[in-house]
């Protein structure tokens, strides 16, 4: 299949990210070449001058958008952490695919403004252009939005990743990004757009990215509190007696409010100083430590400012833990 002005670079799902894991993101903003990068079929080149977006469904002014449109809008930037909520076939499994970005772009809720959308939209289902296979199943990636969070100040369609223009593997030339939620909702190579009054009934939405929970199932939204070591690594020569720090990153939609540090596996906790954040940034934190010398596993858990917490084990945000050898 072939579409004017597109054409697929890899096919297939694809993952690439930094071979050190966590332990690269050493930086505030995290430079696009640490920076993850996913796709369920493959990657999609478009020609930016045959980029266009429809926008339609519950809407009274059906809208067609070309780039230069969106350059001609305002636009706003807006820090957040960006993660993959892992493999919706393994959905408990800790993945832990994260940095932090700017991006740049058009607030979803102008195009949606200019397009008129009706009082009774409830839903915004934004679709990617590429095509081929995931999981056997051949269909576009088709995500939703509730009306709330698809008109909030934050949503937005991004054009720039930290001051530069999208590249083709990063969803350019248009991409949708939603901070606080989970990447998956971030629709890359976006070609349209459509109010509805339900949610979208497509594979994505349906049969991936939902979570059974024992009150019915949950989509994979809004991110749960996690924090990850950053420093220092398995790799680390530490040595006995010799203070160092234990530092890393905590994030979720929510604030975090707290960040506690295990120096012995879980035995005792000690609360760590956390940073500020900045929109929906990460935030880091850091504990002053002395170690003895031998083995020891490190251990960090965060709670938010609603009191929610990480849990130990079997949860994409799961408890991370590193394992250090000091010497004598
Ligand atoms: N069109 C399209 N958008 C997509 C995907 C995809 O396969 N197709 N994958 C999603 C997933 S699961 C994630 S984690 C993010 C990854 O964005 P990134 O590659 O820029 O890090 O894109 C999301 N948007
Ligand atoms: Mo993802």
């Amino acid at each position: 299949m072939t579409r004017t002005g597109m054409h697929m670079i890899k096919k297939g799902f694809s993952f690439q990210g930094p071979a050190e894991g966590v332990h690269a993101l050493n930086s505030w903003i995290t430079p696009e070449d640490d920076l993850f990068l996913v796709t369920h079929m493959g990657f999609l080149n478009i020609d930016p001058d045959h980029w266009h977006l429809d926008v339609d469904g519950l809407v009274d002014n059906p809208t067609r958008l070309r780039l230069s449109d969106l350059q001609a809008m305002p636009q706003r930037e807006y820090m957040s952490f960006h993660e993959c909520a892992g493999s919706p076939l393994a959905p408990t499994v800790a993945k832990r695919r994260i940095g932090n970005v700017v991006w740049k772009g058009v607030p979803l809720s102008l195009v949606l403004e200019r397009a008129k959308i009706r009082t009774d939209a409830s839903y915004v289902w934004t679709s990617g252009l590429e095509w081929g296979e995931y999981a056997e199943i051949e269909e576009a990636y088709q995500k939703d939005l509730p009306i709330e969070k698809a008109l909030a100040e934050e949503v937005i369609l991004a054009l720039e990743i930290n001051g530069r223009p999208l590249t083709p593997e990063r969803g350019g030339p248009v991409r949708l990004v939603v901070p606080g939620w989970y990447g998956t909702n971030s629709v890359k190579w976006v070609g349209s757009i459509t109010a509805a009054n339900r949610r979208a009934s497509g594979a994505y939405t349906t049969r991936f990215y939902n979570d059974p929970t024992p009150s019915g199932v949950k989509p994979v939204w809004s991110v749960a509190p996690e924090s990850v070591i950053v420093s220092p690594s398995p790799h680390d020569l530490l040595l006995a007696d010799v203070p160092t720090k234990i530092w890393g990153w905590a994030w979720g939609d929510r604030q975090t409010a707290a960040v506690e540090v295990s120096v012995d596996g879980g035995g005792s906790w000690q609360r760590a100083t956390v940073g500020p954040r900045e929109d929906r940034s990460w935030q880091r934190f850091e504990l002053p430590w002395i170690p003895a010398s031998g083995q020891r596993v490190l251990l960090c858990r965060c709670t938010n400012e609603l009191g929610e917490g990480q849990p130990p084990s079997d949860a994409r945000n799961a408890v991370h833990s590193v394992q250090v050898q000091i010497g004598a």
